[in-house]
């Protein structure tokens, strides 16, 4: 199930509210199809949702299940560059982007460094985030904070659509 040899569970959060994210979050799950550190790559249904925290068009919001063989830095730097490639430009927190790839989980690690904090702090807060991980895996668990199925029912206010 885990170990060096079959990688460490991960799961990416996918988001997009500018452009053409559905066509980005095709290239975001080919690109980890054809990552060498990257196995098993499976995408939840996507979602549609209102900014949350933020202003301008629908998100659209997916996560990604990857079985990943490097490091939690790896696979941030990975997810990063990515981002450039596909055509984000950073301005300011939050600000409208066509596609934005966050690392949620890595395994039952948690990393706190300057560039990288998992488990992402407001993903249990989030319906367009567990509702798509969840679909992926009912039993996810998130460090320090259990279940995350246990979070759901918070967020019912928070209306996402299945596209
Ligand atoms: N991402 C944010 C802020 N707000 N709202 C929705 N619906 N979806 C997102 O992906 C999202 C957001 C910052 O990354
Ligand atoms: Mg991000
Ligand atoms: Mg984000």
């Amino acid at each position: 199930m885990n170990g060096p040899s079959n990688g460490t569970p991960c799961y990416l959060g996918l988001g997009g509210n500018l452009g053409h994210p559905m066509a980005l979050f095709d290239e975001v799950v080919q690109y980890f199809q054809q990552h060498p550190l990257a196995r098993n790559v499976k995408e939840s249904p996507r979602y549609e949702s209102a900014p949350v925290d933020a202003t301008g068009p629908n998100y659209v919001n997916s996560v990604l299940e990857i079985q990943w063989l490097g490091g939690a830095e790896e696979l941030l730097k990975a997810c990063l560059g990515l981002e450039t490639q596909l055509g984000r430009v950073r301005t300011t927190r939050n600000a409208p982007r066509p596609i934005d790839v966050d690392v949620l989980l890595f395994g039952l690690q948690t990393v706190n460094t300057q560039a990288l904090t998992v488990p992402h702090p407001r993903m249990h807060l989030r319906r367009f985030v567990l509702e798509p991980l969840l679909q992926l895996n009912p039993n996810v668990q998130i460090p320090a904070l259990g279940f995350a199925r246990n979070y759901l029912p918070a967020t019912q206010d928070q209306i996402v659509k299945a596209i």
